[in-house]
C-alpha cells in the first residue's frame, strides 16, 4: 500500500487527508475546527479578539492542541496510521512562531503521557503569533522600502507587505526587545508544525519562505542584508531554507501513541497557496488557477522569475521547482454575497439571472471595493458604478446588477494577471463560487480560455499529501496528477464574445486609477 498523509493548518481549522497514491483515492479525511472544538484558546475565527482592527494574532498553542485532537480522531476512526509512508503539510502563509532556546530540548524529550500544548508552553518566547490577516506593520514596511527600494521586490518577489513575516518580526524586535533577545528560533507556521512532527527544528521550504520579505529568490538563501536590517541577529534565529521536496526528519516517538510508526519520513511543509498549486495539478506552467473563496486568488506556475510592476502580485516558490505567481483579490465571495442579498435571490437564482443580461452588460461595470482591497491597493473602501444612469442610481434590474459584479471580478483578474506575461488558454477553477455556471462562462469569455472544474474539496491538504508522496515515495507529480486531479467538467470560451470583453477591459482599466488610494 502506498499511503501518505497531508495536513492542512489553515486559519480556522486543521484538516487531514490520507491518500492511497496507487489507487488514486483519498481514503480518510478528518477535521478540527479551532472555534468549535478548542474554544478555550479564544480564537473563534482563528485569531484572538483585539480592539485594534489592524492587529490579528493567534495563540500558537491552538495549532498544536489541534494536532493532538486531530490524531485522536483519526485513531478513533481507525485510519491506517501505521501504514503511512510519508507525511507533509500546508500552513496558512506568513504567520510566525517565536521560540526560546529550550525548544529543541523540549521537542527531543516529548512525553506521550502529556499533551503537546502543555509541554510546548515553556518553549514560547512570545505568547502570540501574528498571522496573515495582521496589518499593523505599515511603519515597518515603509522603513524597509526606504532602505531597499526596488531591490526588495526584485530579490524577494514582493515589495514590503504588511502581512509578510519580515515586517512582522521587525515590529516585534522593536516593541518587545527583551522577548526578541530571548528568541532563539523564528518559525513560519508551516516549519513550526513540521518541527513538532519530527521532534527537531525543521527547515522552511522555498514556497512558504518566499512570503517573508527575507528570502532572496535569486540565491535561494536568506538575504543577509535585508535580514540584518529587519532585526539585529535575525539570521541566527531563522531555520535553513530548502527545496520543498526535502525530508525534514522522521516522525517523533511521541506520535506512536496514536499508532504512527516512529521514523516515518516527514517532508518539509509548505504554504497553503504553494500546496494548492500542487493539489489542483497545476505545478507545470501553462495553466492558471482561480480559487473563488472569501478572497479570490489567481495563481500559476511561472516560466521565468518576474515581478508585478504594480506591486500587487507576489512570487513564491513552486513546490515542484521554479516559481509561482499569486494575486489576491480581497473582495471575493462577500462581494458576490452582498449583491445576492441586494437582489434577494437564491444562489441558483443569482446564477440564472446573470445569464439574462448580455455579455458586456450594456456597458455597466462596477469597482467592487466593499472592503479594503489588496489588488489594486484600495485603503478607503467604496463601491463605484459606471454605465447607464439607471444602473448607477441602483434602478437597473437584478440581471444587470448580478452580471456587473461577476464581469467586474473577471475583468480585474484579467487586468491584474497581465504582468505574468502569459496568455493562459486553460484555467482551473475551484472554490464555492466555481459552482456558478454563468461565472464560469464569463471567466471563459473574458480570458478566452477553457475553464476546467476540479472536484478537490481541500486542495491545500491534498497538495500536502501529494507532496509527501513525491518527496518520501519518489512518485512523480505527473503520475499523481493523472490519478487525483482530473477535470470533472470543462467549458469552452465563445470567440464571438472576445471583442466585447477586450473593450470592457479597456474601460475597466481606465476607470480603476480614479478610485485607487
Ligand atoms: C497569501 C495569503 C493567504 C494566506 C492564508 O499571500 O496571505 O492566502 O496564505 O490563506
Amino acid at each position: 500500500m502506498s499511503i501518505y498523509l497531508g495536513l492542512d493548518s489553515s486559519t480556522q481549522s486543521l484538516k487531514a487527508e490520507i491518500i492511497d497514491a496507487e489507487a488514486g483515492r483519498v481514503i480518510c479525511s478528518e477535521n478540527v475546527n479551532f472555534g468549535k472544538d478548542l474554544p478555550e484558546y479564544n480564537c473563534p475565527n482563528g485569531f484572538l479578539e483585539n480592539s485594534d482592527p489592524l492587529i490579528k494574532h493567534a495563540d500558537p498553542l491552538i495549532w498544536v492542541a489541534a494536532l493532538d485532537l486531530l490524531f485522536t480522531r483519526l485513531q478513533r476512526q481507525r485510519a491506517p496510521l501505521a501504514e503511512i509512508k510519508g507525511v507533509s503539510g500546508s500552513g496558512q502563509q506568513h504567520g510566525s512562531v517565536y521560540l526560546n532556546s529550550n525548544f529543541e530540548k523540549i521537542l527531543e524529550s516529548l512525553s506521550p503521557a502529556e499533551n503537546l500544548a502543555e509541554q510546548l508552553t515553556p518553549a514560547l518566547s512570545r505568547k502570540t503569533s501574528p498571522i496573515w490577516m495582521d496589518r499593523a506593520t505599515s511603519a515597518e514596511c515603509a522603513e524597509l522600502q526606504q532602505q531597499f527600494g526596488h531591490r526588495m521586490q526584485q530579490d524577494t518577489g514582493s515589495p514590503a507587505i504588511e502581512r509578510f513575516t519580515g515586517p512582522q518580526i521587525r515590529k516585534f524586535a522593536r516593541d518587545e526587545p527583551e522577548n526578541y533577545r530571548h528568541t532563539a528560533h523564528i518559525h513560519l507556521i508551516s516549519s513550526f508544525m513540521a518541527s513538532i512532527l519530527c521532534g527537531q527544528s525543521a527547515p522552511v521550504d522555498f514556497g512558504d519562505g518566499a512570503g517573508m520579505n527575507l528570502l532572496n529568490l535569486k540565491t535561494r538563501q536568506w538575504d543577509h542584508e535585508i535580514a540584518e536590517f529587519t532585526a539585529p541577529g535575525l539570521l541566527d534565529k531563522l531555520p535553513p531554507a530548502v527545496n520543498s521536496n526535502t525530508i525534514a526528519g522522521g516522525l517523533s516517538p511521541y506520535f506512536t501513541k496514536y499508532g504512527f510508526k516512529q521514523g516515518t519520513p516527514v517532508a518539509v511543509w509548505s504554504g497553503d497557496n504553494p500546496c494548492s498549486l500542487v493539489g489542483v495539478g497545476a505545478s507545470e506552467p501553462g495553466v492558471a488557477v482561480i480559487s473563488l473563496g472569501t478572497s479570490d486568488t489567481f495563481f500559476a506556475a511561472m516560466r521565468d522569475f518576474k515581478t508585478d510592476p504594480a506591486g500587487c502580485g507576489h512570487v513564491f516558490g513552486n513546490p515542484a521547482g521554479g516559481f509561482m505567481s499569486l494575486i489576491c483579490f480581497t473582495n471575493g465571495s462577500p462581494a458576490r454575497e452582498k449583491i445576492r442579498e441586494t437582489c434577494n435571490v437564491s444562489w441558483s437564482g443569482f446564477d440564472q439571472l446573470a445569464e439574462l443580461a448580455p455579455p458586456g452588460n450594456h456597458g455597466n461595470l462596477m469597482l467592487p471595493y466593499f472592503t479594503v482591497e489588496s489588488t489594486p491597493l484600495v485603503l478607503s473602501p467604496g463601491v463605484k458604478y459606471h454605465g447607464s444612469e439607471e444602473f448607477c442610481s441602483g434602478r437597473s434590474n437584478n440581471s444587470v446588477k448580478i452580471r456587473a459584479i461577476l464581469e467586474s471580478q473577471a475583468l480585474t483578474m484579467k487586468l491584474h494577471s497581465r504582468w505574468i506575461g502569459e496568455d493562459f488558454k486553460r484555467l482551473r477553477i475551484t472554490g464555492g463560487a466555481s459552482e456558478c455556471r454563468s461565472f464560469r462562462q464569463i471567466l471563459a469569455d473574458v480570458f478566452q480560455a477553457k475553464i476546467e472544474q476540479i472536484a478537490v474539496p481541500d486542495s491545500a491538504g491534498l497538495g500536502a499529501a501529494l507532496r509527501a508522496a513525491n518527496a518520501a515515495g519518489k512518485i512523480p507529480f505527473k503520475t499523481l496528477y493523472e490519478k487525483f486531479t482530473a477535470a470533472t467538467e470543462s467549458l469552452n470560451p465563445n470567440p464571438a464574445n472576445a471583442a466585447v470583453y477586450t473593450a470592457a477591459l479597456q474601460t475597466y482599466a481606465a476607470l480603476e486609477p480614479d478610485f485607487r488610494s
